[in-house]
């Protein structure tokens, strides 16, 4: 060949390479902690604790201060990540015990069918939490369906409900992992089953005990009363304390399986969600006790993802999305010293209130974006949440979304460009509230003000609540009754947002 034609051919062969790589789609990745407050994080202020990763991720992206899941306990603020839809919206939507069926429709938008449309494969790595099959009466031992494919994501690898619920096993593609057919598995959430023995009848077999007569005192799995019952897989159950390391392991092996394409990897950490076990080389590390160590653990791994992409050489085109489902709690059902070993930290920073909570602790997270090739780095106060992520995406890859009535396009927000999101959100625990122009108004409410076990407030009052979080972003100045007029703008517009789907 003529040595300048070579030349010629291989420079339009490397440009178009170069261009094919700077116009590929972003792959993206959500890292979802469980009960992971706004104080919980040197980059949002925690001077007691050090989570250097993450505050890597927060350095070279966009760190928002006014980010939110939509309720302060979990299956809510899931099923609005999956659907775009509040979960107020829809019966049956509270903390689901873990043989509840499936609660996202398959016939709508969700967040992994946008990205399946958008041409991407898509996965799940952690805790699910959504319900599994169509019913409560369900056969472990077989193909539960439908579930996490059947919302959208092409692999899953999930526990089903919570740390502390049964059935405590990892599934694979909506199969028990490494169930012996000789010892199926039952689960039962009314009645005993089986003969293992529950922490309510041996407690003296607990390695951690749990507060008396609070739940946690069913089957016991590890030495943890777990809540629900459950019988046989008894190699299928997992060990507490190597569980994270288990997820750590399946998102980075998918990361690497899918390096050549787009992928979207849902990774939703179980810490620092009770049970708090660290794995050995966490224990003691934080000297804030075992929530502390786990936090440390969390941060660790979001390490060891941000490594991974660097040596796959995907990390400047990745996006990566971290945030919580809902605020902090310190006690929560386990005597796992918590309070006593808190010290001086903070789990909610500023803000009142924390899981369960209707006050800001409850749903303003940690919240960070970080895209290397598209975002420049910085600090936002855009009013943003987890529910938007759908529209948002839907929007970027010009895909419409059905449904999705309450996710917003707010890209320019998440890539920083608009400095100010939304228009008003809804926030949710046992009552609503909104939030518009930075003034909250949380509807008067006959719930209980303060829970006892948990040892926090639920900023329930049976009168109504206004704030400007502009000046009091720790709601500690009740405007209500000087502003009755802002009262009723908020309750009108919280009406006919509750009313679309009456
Ligand atoms: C509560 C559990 C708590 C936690 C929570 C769900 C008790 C006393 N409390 O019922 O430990 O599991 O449910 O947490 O059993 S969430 O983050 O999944 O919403
Ligand atoms: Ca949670």
């Amino acid at each position: 060949m003529n040595p300048k034609f070579l030349l010629t051919f291989i420079l339009c062969i490397t440009s178009f390479g170069f261009y094919a790589t700077a116009q590929k789609k972003p792959n993206v990745i959500i890292i979802y902690a469980d009960d992971l407050g706004y104080g919980d994080l040197s980059c949002y202020g925690a001077t007691k604790i050090k989570t250097p990763n993450i505050d890597a991720l927060a350095a070279q992206g966009l760190r928002f201060t006014n980010g939110h899941a939509t309720a302060s306990t979990c299956t809510p603020s899931r099923y609005s990540l999956m659907t775009g839809r509040y979960a107020w919206r829809k019966k049956g939507t509270g903390i689901l015990p873990g043989d509840a069926a499936l609660i996202i429709p398959t016939d709508n938008s969700s967040l992994p069918s946008v990205f399946q449309q958008a041409g991407y494969k898509t996965g799940l790595v952690g805790k699910w939490h959504l319900g599994l099959g169509n019913t409560v009466e369900k056969d472990w031992n077989k193909e539960v369906k439908p579930g996490p494919k059947e919302v959208g994501f092409d692999y899953s690898f999930i526990f089903p409900a919570t740390a502390d619920r049964v059935p405590t096993v990892f599934m694979e593609n909506q199969l028990v992992v490494g169930l012996d057919p000789k010892d199926p598995i039952t689960v039962d959430y009314k009645n005993p089953t089986g003969t293992d023995p529950t922490g309510k009848d041996h407690p003296e077999l607990l390695k951690m005990p749990a507060e008396a007569n609070h739940g946690h005192n069913q089957t016991i799995v590890n030495g943890i009363g777990r809540i629900g019952y459950m019988q046989g897989g008894k190699l299928a159950r997992w060990t507490d304390e190597e569980l994270p390391l288990t997820f750590l392991t399946k998102a980075k092996n998918f990361i690497e399986e899918h390096k050549q394409e787009p992928f979207f990897l849902y990774y939703a950490l179980t810490e620092p969600h009770v049970p708090r076990l660290p794995a050995t080389m966490f224990k003691g590390k934080s000297k804030l006790g075992n929530r502390g160590d786990v936090i440390l653990q969390l941060d660790w791994a979001v390490g060891e993802i941000t490594k991974q992409l660097k040596y796959l050489g995907l990390d400047k085109n990745t996006m990566i999305i971290f945030s919580s489902d809902n605020g902090p709690v310190i006690m929560d059902g386990y005597e796992d010293q918590g309070y006593e070993k808190l010290g001086a930290h903070t789990p909610a920073g500023n803000l009142r209130g924390g899981k369960y909570s209707i006050l800001e602790g409850g749903t303003r997270e940690p919240f960070i974006i970080s895209w290397p090739a598209k975002i420049k780095p910085g600090v936002s106060g855009a009013l943003v949440s987890q529910i938007d992520f759908l529209a948002s995406f839907a929007n970027f890859f010009n895909i419409e979304c059905k449904n999705a009535i309450d996710s917003k396009n707010v890209w320019d927000a998440f890539t920083g460009k608009d400095p100010k999101g939304r228009s008003f959100f809804i926030e949710q625990s046992s009552q609503l509230a909104i939030v518009k122009d930075n003034w909250k108004y949380i509807r008067p409410s006959k719930g209980e003000a303060f829970y006892k076990l948990t040892r926090t407030e639920s900023g329930n009052l049976p009168v109504p609540q206004l704030y400007n979080l502009t000046v009091d972003v720790s709601e500690k100045n009740n405007l209500a009754l000087k502003y009755p007029e802002k009262v009723k703008e908020l309750e009108a517009l919280l009406s006919t947002e509750e009313a679309k789907t009456k």
